[in-house]
């Protein structure tokens, strides 16, 4: 296992050391998350009593399989605790996610979750946000039209795509990655580009004051 992989398993398995009995727990979605909901699953093995929302698809098939109980909105309408990675950590806890096309369902589960715990590797903690391309979550229909107007407000968008094709996310929609530069006021861009019609969601994660852990490659870790 190289270096990159324990950091984002200590980190993980750190996160998921939090869920006590009887949690309602939100399990994220990447990598990272990856090592929390199998440190979740084992301790479920050993009795521990939660029940679960995923954020995506893959992540409820991985706690499925690890035999988590899964629950949804229809029978909840908050979480206890959200487990979950992210693409950029800022010093403030502001973040970028949305790499691993799920920004969605991450949102909807983060902004559901009393506390929220981001799990990352050292390579996501940033003095400022900006430099990941910013993934918009957008409707197919007309994504063109939205496409132009990142370009006219100073944005680079690039669709993104999967075998040569647009990807497509958990909920049908496409994904705009878009580099903004250094993103000094993220509260200001966010706001603006959720008056686009046509835009769903951003993968700015903002004010949500996470409890972040990170991992270091000298297997340091380090609760913020
Ligand atoms: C997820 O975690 C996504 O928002 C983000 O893309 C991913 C971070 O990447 P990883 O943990 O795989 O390095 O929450």
């Amino acid at each position: 296992m190289d270096a990159i992989t324990k950091a984002k398993k200590a980190a993980g398995e750190k996160a998921a050391a939090l869920v006590q009995p009887g949690m309602l727990v939100g399990l994220g979605t990447g990598s990272t998350a990856y090592w929390a909901i199998e440190k979740i699953g084992q301790m479920v093995k050993e009795g521990l009593n939660i029940q679960a929302v995923a954020t995506s698809i893959a992540s409820e098939k991985q706690a499925l399989a690890l035999g988590i109980p899964i629950t949804s909105f229809s029978e909840i309408q908050q979480l206890d605790l959200d487990i979950d990675g992210a693409d950029e950590i800022s010093e403030e806890g502001q973040l970028i996610k949305g790499g691993g096309g799920s920004l969605l369902r991450e949102k909807i589960v983060a902004l559901a979750s009393r506390h929220r715990v981001i799990v990352g590797d050292e390579r996501k903690y940033v003095k400022t946000l900006g430099k990941f391309p910013l993934p918009i979550e957008v409707v197919p229909f007309g994504w063109e039209l939205v496409f132009k107007t990142l370009q006219a407000l100073q944005g680079h968008p690039t669709l993104r795509t999967k075998d040569d094709q647009p990807y497509i996310t958990d909920n049908s929609n496409y994904i705009i990655d878009c580099s903004f530069g250094v993103i000094r006021e993220p509260e200001q861009l966010h706001q603006q580009l959720k008056t686009l019609t046509g835009v769903v969601e951003t993968g700015l994660f903002l004010n949500l004051k996470p409890t972040v852990i990170i991992a270091y490659e000298n297997g340091d870790v380090k609760t913020i």
